[in-house]
């Protein structure tokens, strides 16, 4: 979609700090002494905050000294994470040593490592790449913490879990647990550019460039590093999607080469989003034809040169034929063409090629109303299920459409089988809020990762399809876009982070609740203050609903204004035009008719029993019924309320509930650090004023286009009539 205009972006950021700056002055008269230190967020979960001594206590047991086997970068960084975490929470100073142990050890190695000193100590399983086993045992004759991986980069994630459980105030005594990653793939992409900004970015400039170079000073790289270590990704996409040619200049390979020196001791590999005219636009090359040998020449070439200097490279991620980026059809090629050049130059290095779905024309004709964007996945790559190479991955957004506040899983997860998959779920707030509002994704990812497509009568969970759990996918997994910059707290608002923990954690585990996460996060980035947990946690999971029921309820939509900022109020934006983000509200009534029966056949491109629950209007759950049906206003939801109806007291309550955001946060003050306070409470305050403004505007809008009026009386009667 295309790009912000410059000047509501503007205005809308103005808007946000002038309330930001009046609602600081006027908390900071009611200011009242505070028991914890000021924060910046900059420390984000990984705050390794003191523990009161009666919570130290019960660490007495844990061993002075640690001890690393081998010669791994990523195992020293374990140990000294695990230093510094343990003397900034308990005030203790562990010992650092190698080889074996002379004295009761934390020891720390891989389990091929392990085994050259106690050959019998075995996981009650196998350990798959990147799974740890956290074991007390007695090893040499002392009193061990064992954290062994098959992976040096899993010794790490087990020393991460084990800093977690002190932070949160969980025992380790007679430790004797393995945790395994659910997929292979866990990376988070960042759509910067090379002249430091970041598209659909909230947090400030980008940590890796800045015009055009990469930055002298790459510290945030290393700490976001470590915060993704921490929740187990283990790679980075560092520039958009919508590539820059000069991403793959020499020069910029040198350059990028420092950034993959930042992540390495945190195991996190460095990938580049690459365009795929590259061999014509840089280099002269007089095709980009991904069949002409010269052109998989160029690919091999340029690849060999990036794992000479970068020998633990990632891969590329592609956007082809998408929103006015070149691609394969510009030679009549299709999609796996395109894929399998650069999937052969990866091959022979282990790296690997994501290519994305979002493929789709954005020229489409309105007036045709046969036509759906949401079709187009499916359209272009079901056909070519099997034609990819076994290092190409095919990412796919997790809704048919962009990453609003409510779609339908996109078919085309049950419409591979052949292929690798890898779900793309947007953490930076796109959609949803930008990280002015709170929208905490996780239940909804949930939602999208545990639903069944039953392919062929089987439970086939989203979750289990991209994770490289079925036969002929020899990979995949999940792919987060996260886009933190150089703010201090990294995504703008401290509250916005627990989307980017909560993403780790799913591709860790899909299996953890929202729940778990969320109490996890909260406990580690604001302390185990049993108010402020409560308070945060409820406030984080009732916070997607909230948003759906201010902005877009019944699947119609985010409404926002889809052609500018996608940020503020828009309905008309989405019609009459070629983006095809249409919900065909007229004086009639709402929705897509996307049914096989009368619309557009996009249901049919799921498997039966998903059909089943999408054709028929009377089965359509209610939250979906306006991304499937067209229905007259008055159209009687499950609920009892008509359509309309619903769409006003939905915003009236999601404006209320974001009012009550404010009236539940500030009996925190005291209870939590001050700045934290204040830059939430300042957040919270504008959120519940814009909820306002969203309210207003979408039921005058539908007022408007429907005549119904308001069965409360309270639509169309103020100033804003
Ligand atoms: O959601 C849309 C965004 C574009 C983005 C595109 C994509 C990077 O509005 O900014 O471009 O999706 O995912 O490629």
């Amino acid at each position: 979609m295309c790009m912000a205009e410059p000047s509501l972006v503007h205005r809308m950021t103005k808007r946000c700090w002038y309330l930001a700056v009046v609602a600081a002055v006027l908390t900071s008269a009611a200011a009242v002494p505070l028991r914890v230190d000021a924060e910046t967020g900059a420390e984000a979960w990984l705050r390794y905050s003191a523990l009161g001594p009666q919570a130290a206590k019960s660490y007495d047991r844990l061993p002075a000294r640690t001890v690393a086997l081998g010669d791994s970068a990523v195992v020293r960084t374990a140990q000294q994470e695990l230093t510094r975490g343990v003397a900034q929470m308990l005030g203790r100073t562990l010992s650092a040593g190698a080889g074996s142990p002379s004295e009761n050890s934390v020891i720390l190695g891989t389990l091929a490592e392990l085994h050259s000193l106690t050959p019998t100590l075995n996981p009650p399983q196998e350990l798959r790449a990147d799974g740890y086993w956290l074991k007390s045992s007695r090893v040499r004759g002392f009193d061990c913490l064992v954290v062994t991986a098959s992976t040096d980069r899993g010794v790490l994630y087990g020393v991460f879990a084990l800093l977690s459980k002190i932070a949160r105030a969980e025992s380790i005594a007679a430790l004797a647990e393995v945790q395994q990653p659910y997929a292979p793939i866990r990376w988070v992409n960042q759509w910067d550019n090379l002249n430091g900004r970041i598209e659909r970015g909230y947090g400030g400039p980008s940590i890796f460039f800045a015009d055009g170079r990469v930055r002298d000073d790459l510290s945030r790289a290393g700490q976001y590093a470590r915060l993704l270590a921490s929740i187990g990704i283990n790679g980075c996409t560092i520039n958009n999607v919508n590539a820059d040619l000069g991403i793959l200049d020499d020069a910029m390979i040198t350059q990028t080469r420092r950034i993959a020196d930042a992540f390495r001791p945190w195991g996190v590999q460095l990938a580049l989003s690459v365009d795929l005219s590259s061999p014509k636009a840089i280099d002269g090359l007089d095709t980009f034809d991904p069949l002409d040998p010269r052109v998989a020449e160029w690919w091999r070439k340029k690849v060999d040169e990036i794992y000479r200097q970068i020998p633990d490279f990632g891969g590329f991620v592609v956007k082809a034929d998408s929103e006015g980026r070149l691609g394969p059809s510009t030679y009549g090629r299709n999609h796996a063409d395109a894929a399998n050049v650069i999937a052969r130059a990866l091959k022979p290095h282990g790296g690997v090629v994501f290519y994305r779905a979002f493929v789709y024309n954005h020229h489409l004709d309105w007036h045709d109303l046969k036509n759906d964007r949401a079709k187009a996945a499916f359209d272009n790559f079901h056909p070519l299920d099997g034609a990819f190479d076994d290092n190409a991955i095919v990412q796919i957004k997790n809704g048919p459409i962009d990453f609003q506040v409510r779609e339908p899983v996109s078919p085309l997860f049950g419409g591979l089988r052949r292929t690798n998959e890898a779900i793309e779920l947007q953490i930076t707030q796109e959609y949803t809020g930008q990280q002015k509002h709170l929208c905490f994704l996780v239940p909804m990812w949930k939602e999208v990762l545990d639903f069944d497509m039953h392919l062929d009568g089987n439970t086939t969970p989203v979750k289990h399809l991209v994770a490289g759990r079925v036969s002929h996918r020899p990979t995949g997994g999940f792919v987060g876009v996260a886009n933190v910059g150089m703010d201090t707290n990294w995504m703008g608002s401290p509250l916005a982070m627990a989307n980017l923990y909560g993403f780790g954690r799913l591709a860790w585990d899909p299996g953890l609740s929202a729940e778990t996460i969320v109490d996890e996060w909260t406990r580690l980035t604001f302390g185990s203050d049993p108010l402020a947990v409560q308070t945060i946690n409820a406030m984080q999971l009732s916070s997607w609903h909230v948003y759906e029921s201010y902005t877009g309820p019944l699947g119609a939509g985010t409404l926002t204004n889809i052609t500018g900022n996608h940020y503020d109020p828009g309905p008309e934006s989405s019609e009459e035009n070629g983006w095809g983000q249409w919900h065909r509200a007229d004086r009639a009534g709402i929705g897509m008719d996307r049914t096989v029966a009368t619309g557009t056949a996009f249901v049919g491109q799921y498997p039966p029993a998903v059909q089943k629950l999408y054709e028929a209007m009377a089965e359509c759950p209610d939250n979906m019924l306006l991304f499937f049906h067209h229905v007259p206003y008055t159209y009687a939801l499950h609920s009892g309320k008509t359509v309309v109806q619903h769409v006003y007291d939905s915003h009236y309550e999601g404006a209320e509930h974001a009012a009550d955001f404010v009236a539940e946060w500030k009996p925190l003050e005291g209870h939590i650090d001050e700045e934290r306070y204040r830059d939430t409470l300042a957040r919270l305050q504008y959120q519940a004023g814009e909820a306002v403004v969203w309210r207003d505007a979408i039921c005058n809008w539908i007022y408007r286009l429907s005549g119904v009026p308001d069965a409360k009386g309270r639509v169309g009667r103020g100033p804003r009539q």
